[in-house]
């Protein structure tokens, strides 16, 4: 697109269109397919989000890593096991809308439409949505929905952020002390909060309920702040070694990354009025 400021150009990588944001504090990466940001670092940081270099990139095929947006389910959609997993946001291909410095940060921002493919999915609601990225000091991802049909639609979402570490078996994650969670390994019951930060041993793969705090991932290297509005949900995820191995675009990098996920899912889930609009968003910081 014409306009783009000179801090941003347009570029591939394998068979996707991806923006390139080179900004005076920090440089990104965004894909188009998902408005899915795949590398961030302010400068002087080594990246902050994982990527796997197993990556499939092709159209239509869930990049592994960064920020993808999980929209308009999450998981396996409840009642069709043939729908993809997280919706279709994030494997469909969304408009550059525009891209502007404003002070130290780069704001990108990208709109994806409901058309006849998502009229005939799972999710067959008339629908606009905009995802806002802001690169600077801080990463800031906001991804807004509004209700375009006639009726009320429910909807989940959530930004699966992977983050960066040095090695989650010697990782933690403070901010969700004493809350419940489901607990997907085991089922998805219902479990009590823990006393202490969250330690990976093996596959974590859990629903916070009812929070809004802000969680701190500690790698013994480095401390990242994850931050968010719109969501009374936190999913944390890894796969742990044996799931780990089973995904081919993960395989043996399993310990490299924990997701920390801002969701408005399952009770969360969000139920907007024709016309009306929700905003879920996550902002990620380096703290020390
Ligand atoms: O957010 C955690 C989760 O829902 C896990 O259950 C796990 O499957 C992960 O997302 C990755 O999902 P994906 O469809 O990207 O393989």
């Amino acid at each position: 697109m014409s306009g783009l400021p000179a801090s941003v150009t347009e570029g591939t990588e394998g068979a996707l269109p991806v923006v390139h944001v080179r900004g005076p504090v920090a440089d990104a990466v965004v894909h188009l397919q998902g408005a899915q940001v795949t590398a961030w670092a302010p400068h002087g940081e080594g990246p902050v989000l994982w990527r796997s270099s197993r990556a499939r990139l092709e159209p239509g095929v869930a990049v592994r890593g960064g920020v993808p947006l999980c929209f308009p389910w999450f998981g396996a959609h409840a009642t069709e096991p043939t729908a993809p997993a997280h919706g279709f946001a994030r494997t469909t291909r969304w408009e550059l809308l525009d891209a502007a410095e404003d002070g130290d940060d780069v704001v990108v921002r990208l709109a994806l439409a409901d058309d006849l493919l998502t009229r005939a999915s799972a999710w067959p609601h008339r629908f606009a949505a905009v995802c806002t990225v802001r690169v600077g000091r801080t990463l800031g991802v906001a991804l807004e929905a509004t209700n375009r049909d006639d009726h009320d639609v429910t909807v989940e979402a959530a930004l699966h952020t992977y983050l960066a570490v040095r090695d989650v078996r010697r990782t933690s994650v403070a901010g969700l002390e004493g809350t419940p969670y489901l607990d997907k390994p085991s089922g998805g019951g219902e479990r009590p909060g823990e006393a202490g930060p969250v330690r990976f041993e093996g596959e974590v793969d859990r629903v916070y309920l009812g929070t809004r705090a802000t969680a701190t991932v500690d790698d013994g290297d480095r401390r990242l702040a994850v931050a968010k509005t719109g969501s009374a949900t936190t999913v944390v995820w890894n796969p742990g070694p044996a799931r780990g191995a089973a995904m081919a675009d993960v395989g043996d990098a399993w310990p490299g990354f924990v997701c920390v996920e801002a969701a408005a899912v399952g009770d969360d889930a969000v139920r907007l009025a024709p016309g009306a609009s929700h905003v879920l968003g996550t902002e990620v910081a380096v703290v020390g």
